[in-house]
């Protein structure tokens, strides 16, 4: 039998299998072809960017380790990129960070970009036929060196990343309009301290100011979602962080923004799966950034975990999926990174499927008799059954390679492409 039959052959079995639970995997599928996910493009070159002064990078982030081949321009970035795009099931999104604009070689500062220097990025973007997403950059700045921005106690600080934020929320609005689907632009602050401090209330104070007069610039929500990103801490912020969850919740929920869940953000026993029902209680939207904290929010690739896992049920059992835009947020810089990138997205797909493909109803109906003993029963059943077979029909269909046949197609880019890099 040829490869394909075998896989057609194999996803008819478990067709079958999941039909006598009551599961329609042709509905699955269909519903799982047109969630995006928006890749981030900081994954590419260990959240490096493409400024004529980059410094270091700052905020407290780290992407550890020195595989070779990292992409050194917009162009080996994008087809970075577009290599891992032709490995991932689906059309999806890219996510930018503003610090990735195409400068020319001139020094243009945070707060003089414009929706010109992403111009490079938007016609890749519409050749793909992918959306984008954007980011401001608040960090790898010297504004930024004492790790206070929009929360800064100097008011010409604070200004100059207020106009980075307008800015970066314009150019957001651009890319939505052009590419006629809504970016979502995320804003993330590094700010917080090292040390215990006592005032913990005038950056706060400050923060909500400048997100205030940020926000207060109109821009159009057709072409332009916001959405404000909280943490528990960083490196050289462990004492303290200004934009923390509960503050980040609360301003979202009064000013009618999105709100980011980030995976990594949390203390290491704490997940985001039993936020996410909480939250929408109060919020239309959200975002997620999907990472993986190892210890601490480390950024690890993200792998098919019990956690991820359960982030796909919560979406997809809530009917939430429509509300959430899925964004990847991590940085692993000891393995190809194209890799990362396809790993990382392949498993978020398959973690949607798996929950869209779960006896639902069934384990409803066990829940809401009381009967407790079949929903735990069902559950663990469930957790076996084929949905290898399902997957790699999807890929198939999809016309991307199936199983780890993606690996073979990597390592001949690292070869021909990544290798020649120096
Ligand atoms: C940092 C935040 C933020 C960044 C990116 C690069 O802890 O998670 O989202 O990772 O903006
Ligand atoms: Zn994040």
């Amino acid at each position: 039998m040829s490869k394909a039959r075998t896989i057609e052959q194999a996803y008819k079995l478990a067709r079958e299998q999941y039909a006598a639970l009551g599961v329609d995997t042709e509905q699955a599928l269909k519903t799982l072809r047109r969630v995006p996910v928006s890749l981030h493009c900081w994954q590419g070159d260990d959240v490096g960017g493409f400024e004529k002064f980059g410094t270091e990078l700052g905020g407290g982030l780290a992407a550890t380790g020195n595989y070779p081949g990292k992409a050194r321009t917009p162009a080996e970035l994008r087809a970075d990129a577009e290599k891992a795009f032709s490995l991932i099931p689906g059309r999806h999104r890219f996510s930018l960070h503003a610090f990735y604009g195409e400068f020319g070689g001139k020094l243009v500062d945070r707060n003089e970009i414009g929706p010109e220097h992403f111009k490079g990025w938007i016609d890749w973007a519409k050749r793909l036929g992918l959306g984008l997403d954007f980011n401001p950059t608040f960090f790898s700045h010297a504004k930024a060196a004492d790790n206070f921005t929009l929360s800064n106690a100097d008011k010409g600080i604070r200004k100059f990343w207020i106009e980075h934020g307008i800015a970066c929320r314009q150019i957001g609005a651009a890319m939505g309009k052009a590419l006629g689907k809504t970016c979502v632009t995320n804003v993330w602050i590094p700010d917080g301290m090292k040390d215990t401090p006592v005032d913990r209330v005038g950056p706060r104070d400050r923060l909500t100011d400048s997100l205030d007069t940020m926000f207060k610039v109109p821009v159009n929500p057709k072409h332009n979602l916001d959405s404000v990103e909280g943490k528990l801490f960083g490196i050289g912020c462990e004492s303290y962080t200004v934009g923390s969850h509960e503050y980040y919740l609360g301003y979202a929920i009064s000013r009618k923004t999105l709100f980011t869940l980030d995976t990594g953000h949390y203390h290491p026993t704490e997940t985001i799966t039993d936020k996410l029902s909480s939250v929408f209680q109060f919020l239309p939207e959200i975002l997620l950034h999907v990472s993986r904290g190892v210890r601490w929010d480390s950024d690890h690739v993200v792998v098919l975990s019990n956690e991820l896992e359960e982030i796909g049920q919560e979406l997809v059992r809530g009917h939430f999926l429509g509300r959430t835009h899925i964004g990847l947020d991590y940085f692993d810089a000891s393995i190809n990174r194209v890799a990362a990138w396809v790993i990382g997205t392949r498993n978020m797909l398959k973690a949607l499927l798996k929950a869209m493909v779960e006896p639902t109803p069934t384990l409803r109906q066990a829940e809401a008799a009381g009967d407790y003993t079949t929903r735990l029963a069902l559950l663990e059943e469930a957790r076996t059954l084929p949905l290898g077979a399902v997957w790699d029909y999807y890929c198939q269909q999809q016309g991307v390679p199936v199983g780890a046949a993606w690996l073979a197609e990597v390592k001949a880019y690292e070869r021909g492409v990544l290798a020649t890099r120096k």
